[in-house]
Parts: structure tokens; C-alpha cells; sequence
């Protein structure tokens, strides 16, 4: 077969880009390796930025996409037991995020696709995109049955995450990387109890912890760990046990347990994030640490970029915007990184004193006091919360 765009992968990367491109006639095909269940199901961030949320407003999305997701424009901060409500909103002219789950985001971009016409192809294994140095790239796979197929296009979406295979094509010279590995670990859980009334994060003596909440009755919690810690060792008494003493909160509710995971809280860029005419596109380029709550926001920043870049080059003949996919790209994820870079340190370090020492606990309790005592120091957080425009 032939189309337009191959798609690989339905994250919120690829389902963005997807539905963009189906609102300006353009021809995708979207090739999935897992089935539609499993991918509604992945329960990952909860929170659109504000600069997120405009990119479906812009394309007319909105009332499909974010129906009945309230406004998120607080932050609790609560340092030794001290609560102090961080209004970002206030600092922004307004310009709050949304609480959506990414799994309901993900559900209605896959409905939205699929009742507009889209080509969405689940269970698609053994993916994998050919010639995308040259003018005519193609991509193979086993669709549903087995069956070996082959599907020639002007253009490949690599949006299949960061194990995905579209990044593992590219010539490795042709790449450059960049890691940056924490000194301590995250580890998270997702229960069913209740919501915090507003996005907590607490630094204490006993170490770091925050809880999100995730739809009205459900929470993810992170705990600081040591790097590598071993699962096995977080029974959910010692979960619970943990979470009160770190929040301060000897009434939290708790429920079970549904999901643990000692997560790799890894950074990491490529740059460029395009090689002929494969373009990259969110975690597929880069990751950064889960605490400035970014991830899900690049995949959908970069998602936008290329649908335009993408439309300009197949409409207009003008090569111009996919040629500067990457740098306009890169400009956000390197200010995204240096943002949750720099929470996640001041955070951990901030509330750890084995490992960073006393000198950065009170650096961490500076800071953060700094942003309900100067405008200017609460506005650029703010700002950075809202997302970049
Ligand atoms: P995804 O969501 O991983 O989607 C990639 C898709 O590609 C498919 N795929 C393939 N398909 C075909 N062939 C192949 N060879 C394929 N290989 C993979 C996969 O099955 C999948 O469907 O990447 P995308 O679209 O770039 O979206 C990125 C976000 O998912 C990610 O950045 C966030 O989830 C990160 N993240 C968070 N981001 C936030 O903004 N706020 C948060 O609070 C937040 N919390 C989190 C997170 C990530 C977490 N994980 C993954 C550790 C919490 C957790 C626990």
C-alpha cells in the first residue's frame, strides 16, 4: 500500500500527530505494536500544561479531547510538615493546565482518529522503516494475522517511545546523544484512593515524596529511593507507612495497590531528532525526569511541530518548517530539561541528607521559599509549569 505519513506508534506522540494531519486531509497510517487495549489502559502522566492544552484548542480538538478535565493551576508545597498552596495560575495571567489522565487523553485521540476515518492498525509487529535517507521510504511489518506487509510513504513518524525501533535505524554517526543518569532512584505507585485536592510535592528529613492524583479516584504516588532499589522490598504496608511520614499526614487514606515500579529516572536527548525523511518524535527523542511533569507535554510540543512542518511540505511544496523540525524542537526540550533537571535535584537533595548534605537541604528550603516571597521568582516557575509557548 501507499500513503502520505506512516505513523509508528499510537502514544500521545503519534495519536496527536495522526489527528492533526486527518484535520488538514492529509493521509497517515498509524501502525501500533500493541493491541487497542493495552494501549488504553497505560496508566503514565497526569497533568496537560497549559501550552499542551492549546494545541488541541488551536486545532479545534478541545471539546472531544479535554470535556469535564478541571483546571490545574495550584501546587502544594509542603516542607517539614509546613503546607504553603503555590497558585501558578495567579502567575501566569491565568494560563493553567488541565487534570486529564494520559490514558483518557490517549482514548479519545484514539476514538476521535478512528470515528473521523483513520487508518489505525493494532497488533502490528516486527515494524520497521526502510530507505528514510532516500525519497521514497517504506516501512514493513506483520499485520494482525501474520501476514508480511509493506507500506510505501513520503514521510515516517517515529513516535514509538523510547525502546521504539525508529531511532534504531538511523545511522548511529548520524546521532548525537546525550544522557544524564540521578543519583537516586524514583520509586511509584498508583493506588485506588483518593486525589490530594491539589498536585503535592513534600520534602522531610524521612526523604521525598509526592502524590498526584490520577482521575477522581485514583493517586500516583513517588517515593525517593535508593538507585536500583529492590521492588520486593516495598510491601504496601511499608508503602503506606512511608507515604504518612513523608507527607506529614497521619490521616492519608489509603486502597490498594494496583501498580509499584522502581523507575529509571533517566534524561536523555538526541540531537538532531530527524534523519532524511524519518522525523522523532517525543519520547522516541528524549526523556526527561517524571518530577517537572513534562514528558506527555514534549510529545505533544513536538507532535504539533511536525503536523504543521508536515503540512506545509505536502501542501505548499515548502520544505522549509520540517528542515527546522529539530531545532525548533530541541529549543523546548533542552528548556523542559533544564527545568525538571533542576526540580527533581533540589527536590531529592533537598530532602535527603545522606546524600547531598545540609548545605542542600537549606539551599532546597531557599528556593522554594523564594517563590512565595518574590513575584518575579513565582512568575518564572510559573511560567515554566504553563509550559513555552
Ligand atoms: P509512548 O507513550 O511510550 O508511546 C509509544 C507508542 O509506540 C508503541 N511502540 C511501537 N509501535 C510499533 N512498533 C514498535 N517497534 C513500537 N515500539 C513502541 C508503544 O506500544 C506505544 O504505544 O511515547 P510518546 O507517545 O512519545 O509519549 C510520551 C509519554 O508517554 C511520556 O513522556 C510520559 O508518559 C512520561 N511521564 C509523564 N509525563 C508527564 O508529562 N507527566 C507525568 O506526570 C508523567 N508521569 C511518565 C509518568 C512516564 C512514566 N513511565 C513510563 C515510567 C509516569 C510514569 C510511570
Amino acid at each position: 500500500g501507499t500513503t502520505t505519513v506512516v505513523v509508528i506508534g499510537a502514544g500521545v506522540a503519534g495519536l496527536t500527530v495522526a489527528n492533526l494531519l486527518r484535520r488538514t486531509g492529509i493521509d497517515c497510517v498509524v501502525l501500533e505494536r500493541h493491541n487497542r487495549d493495552h494501549v488504553e489502559r497505560r496508566q503514565r502522566a497526569g497533568v496537560l500544561d497549559f501550552a499542551a492544552e492549546q494545541v488541541y484548542v488551536r486545532a479545534g480538538l478541545d471539546d472531544r479531547l479535554l470535556a469535564g478535565a478541571p483546571a490545574s493551576g495550584s501546587l502544594e508545597i509542603r516542607v517539614d510538615g509546613v503546607s504553603r498552596l503555590f497558585d501558578a495560575a495567579a502567575h501566569t495571567d491565568g494560563r493553567a493546565g488541565r487534570l486529564l489522565p494520559q490514558q483518557v487523553l490517549v482514548r479519545r485521540l484514539i476514538e476521535t482518529f478512528v470515528d473521523s476515518g483513520g487508518d489505525l492498525r493494532f497488533d502490528s509487529a516486527d515494524v520497521r522503516p526502510h530507505d528514510i535517507d532516500g525519497d521514497r521510504p517504506y516501512v514493513t511489518y506483520l499485520d494482525a494475522n501474520g501476514h508480511a506487509q509493506r507500506l510505501e510513504a513520503d514521510y515516517v513518524a517515529g513516535c514509538d517511545g523510547f525502546h521504539g525501533v525508529s531511532r534504531s535505524v538511523v545511522p548511529p554517526d548520524a546521532l548525537t546523544t546525550y544522557r544524564h543518569a540521578e543519583d537516586v532512584g524514583w520509586f511509584t505507585v498508583l493506588t485506588d484512593s483518593p486525589p490530594p485536592k491539589y498536585p503535592l510535592l513534600a520534602l522531610s528529613r524521612h526523604g521525598f515524596a509526592a502524590h498526584f492524583g490520577r482521575g477522581p479516584h485514583a493517586s500516583r504516588f513517588y517515593l525517593q529511593c535508593p538507585p536500583g532499589d529492590d521492588l520486593d522490598a516495598w510491601t504496601d504496608e511499608r508503602v503506606w507507612r512511608q507515604l504518612r511520614l513523608r507527607l506529614a499526614d497521619d490521616t492519608l487514606p489509603d486502597g490498594p495497590v494496583v501498580e509499584k515500579a522502581v523507575i529509571d529516572a533517566r534524561s536523555f536527548v538526541v540531537d538532531p531528532m530527524s534523519y532524511g525523511r524519518l522525523f522523532l518524535v517525543g519520547d522516541a527523542a528524549h526523556i526527561v525526569p517524571p518530577m517537572g511533569g513534562k514528558g506527555m507535554n514534549l510529545a505533544i510540543a513536538d507532535a504539533d511541530v511536525l503536523a504543521h512542518a508536515l503540512h506545509a511540505a505536502v501542501r505548499n511544496g515548502d520544505d522549509g518548517p520540517l528542515r527546522a523540525y529539530s531545532a525548533t524542537c530541541l529549543r523546548r526540550v533542552w528548556n523542559d530539561q533544564e527545568y525538571s533537571r533542576w526540580l527533581s535535584d533540589m527536590v531529592f537533595h533537598g530532602a535527603d541528607q545522606s546524600t547531598a548534605g545540609p548545605f542542600h537541604w537549606h539551599l532546597a528550603r531557599s528556593r522554594l521559599d523564594r517563590i512565595f516571597t518574590s513575584t518575579n521568582a513565582a512568575r518564572a516557575f510559573a511560567d515554566l509549569m504553563a509550559g513555552t509557548a
